[in-house]
């Protein structure tokens, strides 16, 4: 942008950069965040333009825009994002802001459109983001070319598509080949959203994405995901008992002779994705165990596909089953805000009515979001306390938390380096 644009007011977070800094230099990595990070107006827009708008984010899945001209939007903090499939198939993604002067393009949730229209004054685009037709009346040197639609880095695997608003995007690729290898089992251009949820916890993000990252709560809360969902995370987890190493080698041998990908994968602290066994006599997240659906992803009748479980960091987490998935989406609205959205897949021709019932594919989760908000909630409420100190991480039991705070420290500060926020 040329500097007689520029912004010319102060940066408001200059100082909020080197005080973030400091405060992760000299936090201890087994100890939960000062409250300010959790609560704290200044350091909420720093997570915004460090974290949120520098790394890949899972935005939504393929099977939600199968044609051309199908779209979603997605807002990321002050941000609202189109991701629209083109006329060739491709998938595309746009800050969804027209370039006339900036109001926002699509104001629906999802749809299909030929172009994209501005409301405004019509300004019409190609799916491609190529400014098509801006009127008759912008002046003889008018130069279409130079207005088309911003760009935001796009990529998609294994069903999954993800979005960064930064210039220059994270590394992503190994991770993206493993969510293609580990996902192309479950046929994830068979796939159609059976069903959706949207709730809002009154707690900071970070809150949200740490009390998933550990299941020392599974037991005071989640009675029914507990019918399904065995309390470790894999055979490297601190608590996993032989009598649980057996079974998962047991469970390993048949996903081998069925070509089931289940070794745990990581990539960095950002990504992890195994395939781990559900209780025994269980094969699906329901509130009896049994399937919610009769037809299945991918899956070959009799085979047991346990639970592939899949992390991105910051923002998702997954569930996949035999014979149905549930993928979960966090978005940050305010300090102590944040948007969880769930959405179950099931094969794209599964009937409901005939071979699922949407209350039962949903049960268990809805019931265990539930429970999680007001947990993330309550934890809140303690964190604004003048009480509230930093408090020990369990190694045993949440060394997935003490991982997710690290590759945020880590990031923040990369990416206030980049900025030029080192500490002076
Ligand atoms: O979603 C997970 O990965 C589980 C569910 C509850 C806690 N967490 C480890
Ligand atoms: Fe979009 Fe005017 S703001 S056409
Ligand atoms: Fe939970």
């Amino acid at each position: 942008m040329s500097s007689a644009f520029r912004n010319l007011l102060e940066d408001p977070l200059a100082g909020v950069r080197s005080a973030a800094l400091r405060m992760l230099a000299e936090r201890d990595a087994a100890y939960s965040l000062p409250a300010a990070f959790y609560n704290d107006e200044r350091l909420f827009q720093l997570d915004l333009q460090e974290i949120f708008e520098k790394e890949w984010l899972f935005a939504g899945m393929t099977c939600e825009i199968p044609t051309k001209g199908s779209y979603f939007t997605l807002d990321v903090g002050d941000n609202p994002v189109v991701v629209v499939r083109g006329q060739d198939g491709a998938i595309h993604a746009f800050h969804n802001v027209c370039r006339h002067r900036g109001s926002r393009l699509c104001t629906r949730g999802s749809g299909k459109v030929a172009k994209l229209v501005c409301p405004y004054h019509q300004w019409t685009y190609e799916l491609d983001g190529r400014l098509l037709f801006a009127g008759n009346d912008m002046g003889p040197d008018f130069d279409l070319h130079a207005f088309g639609l911003k760009p935001v880095h796009v990529r998609t695997a294994g069903g999954y598509i993800f979005v960064c608003l930064g210039e220059r995007a994270p590394a992503v690729d190994e991770f993206l080949q493993a969510l293609d290898r580990y996902l192309a089992p479950h046929h994830m251009d068979q796939v159609k959203v059976a069903a959706e949820s949207s709730i809002i916890e009154e707690a900071n993000w970070k809150l949200v994405i740490e009390n998933n990252r550990e299941c020392y709560h599974c037991s005071g809360s989640h009675p029914e995901l507990l019918n399904s969902l065995m309390e470790f995370d894999d055979t490297d987890d601190p608590k996993a008992t032989p009598a649980y190493r057996d079974m998962v080698a047991r469970r390993q041998r048949q996903w081998d002779a069925c070509d089931l990908p289940y070794e745990l994968a990581r990539f960095g602290k950002r990504n992890r994705m195994t395939r781990t066994p559900l209780l025994d006599g269980t094969v699906s997240m329901t509130m009896d165990g049994k399937p919610a659906c009769g037809r299945r992803l991918g899956i070959a009748p009799g085979v047991d596909a346990g639970v592939l479980r899949i992390l991105h960091l910051p923002n998702s987490w997954n569930h996949f089953m035999a014979d149905h998935a549930v993928v979960f989406r966090v978005l940050p609205l305010g300090p102590q805000r944040t948007q969880v959205t769930t959405k179950w897949l099931v094969h794209k021709d599964a009937v409901e009515g005939v071979d699922y019932e949407v209350e039962t594919l949903r049960k268990v989760w809805d019931a265990t979001n539930d429970q999680d908000r007001r947990l993330a909630e309550e934890n809140q409420r303690g964190v604004n306390s003048r009480a509230y100190e930093p408090g020990p991480y369990s190694p045993t039991f949440e060394f997935g938390v003490v991982e997710f705070v690290a590759w945020y420290a880590e990031r923040m500060q990369a990416n206030l380096d980049e900025h030029g926020g080192t500490l002076r």
